[in-house]
């Protein structure tokens, strides 16, 4: 029996949602920017073990900086939760905790990893004082150019969820 599972990804815009569902369902990436609006659904199907797998049934959403924003129609029945936002950004983290409040609130009970993505293009040991001195703790750094890490995150998010 194949267990299947929905993914939502979430973030302000232009953090990588797209690029990571991208990077992770079809192993490529591109640098031009093309604004998602709505909600795009693809699947992919991840093997624990030979005859062991789940589809996960991803969902990229619009980005939004009014996290409060996000339809609930869009979180109904989901099982685990993407939160993206851009290590070059602040503005897409200095709300971290409030947003992630936001999003505990309208799912109490689900699986959640927050992830900073780009990290191609900082220095990691100078994030991670600056994520110490603002209260930021993240499940998995990412970059969706490289490839970095991406594979993994979705992989563990998959198996917490079974
Ligand atoms: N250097 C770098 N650029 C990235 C990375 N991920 C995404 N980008 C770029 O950032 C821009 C936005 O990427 P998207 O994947 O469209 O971001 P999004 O979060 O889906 O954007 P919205 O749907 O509009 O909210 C694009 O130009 C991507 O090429 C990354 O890991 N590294
Ligand atoms: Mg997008």
């Amino acid at each position: 029996m194949q267990l299947s599972k929905k993914i939502v990804v979430l973030g302000h815009f232009g953090v990588g949602k797209t690029s990571l569902i991208r990077r992770f369902v079809e192993n490529s990436f591109s640098d031009n920017y093309k604004v998602s609006i709505g909600v795009h659904i693809t699947k992919k199907v991840v093997e624990f073990e030979v005859e062991d797998t789940m589809s996960l049934i991803l969902w990229d959403l619009e980005g939004t900086d009014e996290i409060k924003t996000i339809r609930d129609a869009y979180l109904l029945g989901t099982h685990g939760v993407v939160f993206v936002f851009d290590v070059t950004r602040p503005s897409t983290f200095q709300s971290l905790n409030t947003d992630l409040e936001i999003i505990k609130s309208k799912l109490p009970t689900t699986p959640l990893f927050v992830v900073g993505n780009k990290v191609d293009l900082v220095v990691v040991s100078e994030l991670e004082t600056l994520f110490k001195e603002n209260n930021i703790k993240t499940n998995f750094l990412t970059s969706a150019k490289t490839g970095d890490t991406v594979n993994d995150m979705f992989f563990e998010l998959a198996k917490l969820i079974k």
